[in-house]
């Protein structure tokens, strides 16, 4: 017998599925942001957390509770956005759930079933924050962090981290394939597949570290070519968009979103750290890499492109702004998944013009007070000329 309170929690869930997003008043010409996350904890399925027997759950309690949707992967498809959504448990483990909506803004409704990954890494105790490549080979790879226990450190809490891969030609049915190796980095977080061959082979971004937290010696975005995806292994890796003192990159940086290819160039959406007072502080950022060489920085806007705002600051790991998923759609308007402080999803929309423009003609960080006192008294004493011949 079906308990009475899942009619009830079930209606308040359609509601929350049904609710129209809005823009907000923000204004910065670049994106707009919107009033409410896509996705939150409250839209995965009541049955992936109730057993909704009344027999054997008289109280109607919560009994696989899920703690948080965040880090989604993005893809579009037959009109479709789908988000693979890093769904956490109460019990910490990850796992992704596929959510699709015909808008790209709301409606993002979970399908019944999580994904089912074949289990052919048995040492991985979590999986987390995959990016959908939608390759030319025909296949859409899932490229995600692959944790285990470090087996040859006796400290509980040393993690190795690496890049799991599966691929998909539905998003239902999933191959696994072996762990990426990069052979001069122990360890791996942040990879991302690029979406065409390179020089005919398989390219990944990469973020070599040093260890499971700390990127170390490791300087930046790497990049690396494999000859073959069914045997993955890197041996050299370039460096890209780099670390740097005093910016907003200067703890870890790592690429997001899958590059998008536009007449100037791979245009990448990614994250950078630094360290304050209260913790590290997770913003996204945007550089550009070359077409004929997609490990060749050759945009790199100064500073921000999204920083974590109001309430999107507080979560299970605040001041925090992630993503790993982005949606071009036919019309070229942009959606950027972004998650905030590890707990929710958002979207930010845009256009490949203006993220061309912003990308290509945002001045970069002349790297010191003086000289951005200088940058800036350039742009004011141009529009001040503009104002006394026009104003
Ligand atoms: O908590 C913020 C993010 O921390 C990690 O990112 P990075 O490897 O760059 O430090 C990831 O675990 C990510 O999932 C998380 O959102």
């Amino acid at each position: 017998m079906i308990h009475e309170k899942y009619y009830e929690l079930l209606k308040e869930q359609e509601e929350l599925i049904a609710r129209k997003n809005e823009k907000t008043g923000f204004y910065n010409g670049i994106y707009d942001r919107y009033k409410y996350p896509v996705v939150t904890r409250e839209h995965a399925p009541i049955i992936w957390r109730y057993d909704i027997n009344k027999e054997t759950n008289p109280y109607f309690m919560e009994r696989l509770g899920v703690n948080a949707t965040l880090n989604a992967g993005a893809i579009y498809l037959n009109g479709k956005y789908y988000l693979a959504v890093r769904v956490e448990g109460n019990d910490r483990k990850s796992f992704l759930g596929i959510a699709e909506s015909a808008s790209g803004i709301d409606g993002f409704r979970f399908w019944d079933y999580p994904v089912q990954l074949p289990d052919t890494a048995p040492d991985e105790v979590n999986m987390y924050d995959v990016r959908l490549t939608q390759h030319e080979d025909g296949w859409i790879y899932g490229v995600f962090c692959s944790e285990k226990k470090d087996p040859d450190n006796p400290d509980l809490s040393a993690a190795i981290a690496e890049a799991g891969i599966i691929r998909t030609k539905d998003l239902k049915t999933w191959e696994r394939l072996p762990n990426l190796k990069t052979l001069r980095s122990p360890q791996q977080r942040n990879v991302v597949l690029h979406p065409e061959f390179v020089n005919g082979k398989y390219a990944f971004y990469t973020r070599p570290m040093d260890d499971f937290i700390e990127t170390g010696s490791g300087s930046g975005i790497g990049f690396g070519l494999c000859d073959d995806i069914t045997n993955p292994v890197i041996d050299e890796e370039k460096m890209t968009s780099l670390r740097k003192y005093h910016t907003i990159t200067e703890a870890k940086n790592g690429a997001g979103c899958v590059p998008i290819k536009t007449e100037k160039g791979w245009i990448h959406i990614a994250h950078g750290v630094r360290n304050t007072a209260a913790g590290l502080r997770y913003v996204i950022y945007v550089f550009a890499t070359a077409l004929d060489d997609p490990s060749k920085v050759i945009a790199e806007p100064s500073g921000v492109f999204i920083v974590p705002r109001e309430g999107e600051r507080v979560g299970d790991v605040s001041n925090v702004v992630f993503t790993n998923g982005a949606i071009v759609n036919e019309k070229n308007e942009v959606f950027i998944y972004y998650a905030s402080s590890d707990t929710r999803m958002h979207v930010a929309t845009t256009t490949i013009d203006k993220l061309v423009d912003y990308t290509f003609n945002t001045p970069s960080d002349p790297g010191r007070s003086v000289l951005c006192v200088q940058q800036r008294c350039e742009l004011i004493s141009k529009n001040l000329e503009l104002l006394k011949n026009e104003g």
